[in-house]
């Protein structure tokens, strides 16, 4: 009786904690930054996420989804083929889903409005989207418009309607093929409310992630968190309700009707950095002239990758704090000031999300996770803790592949070195994916990437000039800083 009991609610556990989500959004353009910045599908652990987003697909004059960078996407004409390799990571859980997103920042509003706003580019979007999934073996499609009726939106306030209109659509012809069908949403009332119809979200998607960051950047006049929990230091008196917060957003989507097993909550894998009007007011809202230092990956000022930020940590003296209302870690130095997330934060806000009963989480984004586990010995720190928080009590979301070693390939890098790809046809045998020395000679070495069939595929590069490959820094390197006896 008892073992039948506890057998009972063992399964009634893992079939909730497997509904879970851990929603992994991967920028694809992250593939051509310099050194130790640089992410490919092979970096991917596919064992950390339930679904993966490829990220972005554009749209065109015609309504139709295209890939933005066919070289990288796409197979033809020797391109990366990122799209299959990307979607052949289901080999190695066979529980992912994958997800095409479309859309996003860069692209901006005016495509989308565009779109939505004329029947015939609906159905071209619509029929293209289905194409595009089903030939490179997509689970479904992320609708990344940002945002209706702001920006350079181009019909305003109707597009909150055509918006839906197109959800609806979109959701007849999905079911036929049994496809997923996700957005990213602005999170916060402000912003909400003046794109969307939420009842209509709710009715049509499968899952809403909101994009609960940015919630206050270098773009104001004083300092603050990119993502709060809750209202934090500095925030004084301010109705909770009239600040940007990670729970406000969340109470706002449920006390619009928005079914929370739909909704995941975003976490960051970047901060946000401020240059101080004066380096002895540094607390949480102190004034601050704009955007503060760039990383060396991202070369963005007012933004830092945590990979980027964590190095940074090793090396350098900063003052590090925590806003205990808030719940999150910030960063002091003469006048830069840094709003960053770290493993404990995100798990934290993985156990709110836990707590209301919500989806799960969503991240932006995995390239920036410490990926070569450079500042604390663990590869994929903050992913891993949030997986940890998801598994602490209850059956872990995902299934970590039990025997095999996949750290194998984690600390592979490629030099930014121009490295010539030939055709040489060869019989090295993958050990597994990422980069590999090649047996017969100290000057070329392999790049390891999946088929479709979930085998390895050898792909032979020399290096420039006369250089030899180094396999313990992952670049093509001078001969004799090279061990190689061939
Ligand atoms: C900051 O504080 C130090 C020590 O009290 C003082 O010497 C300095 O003038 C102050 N700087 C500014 C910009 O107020
Ligand atoms: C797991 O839960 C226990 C008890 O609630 C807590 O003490 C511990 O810190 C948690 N561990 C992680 C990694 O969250
Ligand atoms: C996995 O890695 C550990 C530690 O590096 C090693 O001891 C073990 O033999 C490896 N197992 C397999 C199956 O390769
Ligand atoms: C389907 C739908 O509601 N279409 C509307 C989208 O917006 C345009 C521009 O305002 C309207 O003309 C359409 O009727």
């Amino acid at each position: 009786m008892l073992i039948s009991k506890l057998l009972v609610s063992f399964i009634f556990v893992s079939v909730v904690a497997t509904e879970k989500k851990i929603i992994c959004y991967y920028g694809t353009w992250a593939t051509y930054r310099n050194g130790l910045g640089k992410f490919d599908v092979a970096h991917i652990k596919a064992e950390l996420c339930t679904h993966l987003v490829y990220t972005f697909a554009g749209i065109n004059s015609q309504g139709t989804v295209v890939s933005l960078d066919p070289y990288l996407d796409l197979p033809d004409n020797w391109g990366r083929n990122n799209f299959r390799n990307f979607n052949a990571l289901k080999q190695k859980n066979t529980k992912l889903k994958t997800i095409l997103a479309v859309g996003g920042w860069n692209e901006g509003s005016a495509k989308y409005s565009i779109m939505a706003a004329n029947e015939n580019l609906r159905s071209n979007f619509i029929s293209s989207a289905v194409h595009m999934l089903l030939t490179y073996g997509f689970d479904g499609l992320d609708l990344d418009w940002e945002y209706p009726n702001r920006r350079d939106s181009v019909h305003g306030k109707a597009d909150v309607d055509n918006f839906t209109k197109l959800l609806k659509e979109l959701r007849t012809g999905f079911d036929k093929y049994g496809l997923l069908l996700s957005a990213a949403v602005a999170s916060t009332r402000d912003t909400a409310s003046l794109s969307y119809d939420i009842p209509a979200l709710a009715q049509y998607l499968d899952i809403v992630g909101l994009m609960t960051y940015d919630m206050y950047g270098p773009w104001d006049s004083v300092t603050g968190h990119n993502s709060p929990l809750h209202k934090g230091e500095g925030d004084g008196n301010v109705p909770k309700e009239s600040l940007n917060t990670v729970d406000v957003a969340v109470q706002y989507w449920l006390s619009q009707g928005f079914p929370a097993e739909k909704l995941v909550i975003g976490l960051p894998f970047y901060g946000h950095t401020y240059n101080l009007a004066n380096q002895n007011k540094s607390s949480v809202r102190s004034p601050s002239y704009g955007p503060g230092i760039a990383g060396p990956y991202t070369v963005t000022n007012g933004n830092i990758g945590y990979n980027e930020f964590c190095d940074l940590l090793l090396t350098q003296t900063w003052d590090l704090r925590f806003d205990n209302l808030a719940k999150v870690p910030y960063a002091v130095q003469n006048r830069n000031w840094v709003s960053y997330d770290d493993a404990a934060s995100l798990s934290a806000k993985t156990k709110y999300a836990l707590n209301l009963n919500l989806a799960g989480v969503m991240v932006w984004s995995i390239e920036t996770d410490d990926f070569h586990g450079l500042c604390h010995g663990e590869d994929f720190p903050l992913l891993r803790g949030i997986n940890r928080a998801f598994s602490n009590g209850s059956t872990p979301s995902t299934t970590p592949s039990s025997g095999s070693n996949t750290t194998t390939t984690t600390t592979s890098t490629q030099s930014s070195t121009t490295t010539v790809p030939t055709t040489t046809p060869s019989k090295f045998t993958c050990p597994a994916l990422g980069w590999f020395p090649d047996p017969d000679s100290c000057r070329s070495y392999y790049v390891c990437t999946l088929n479709e069939d979930g085998s390895f595929r050898p792909n032979y590069f020399l290096c420039p000039s006369k250089l030899y490959w180094d396999q313990s820094k992952m670049v093509c390197n001078y001969p004799s800083l090279v061990n190689c006896d061939l």
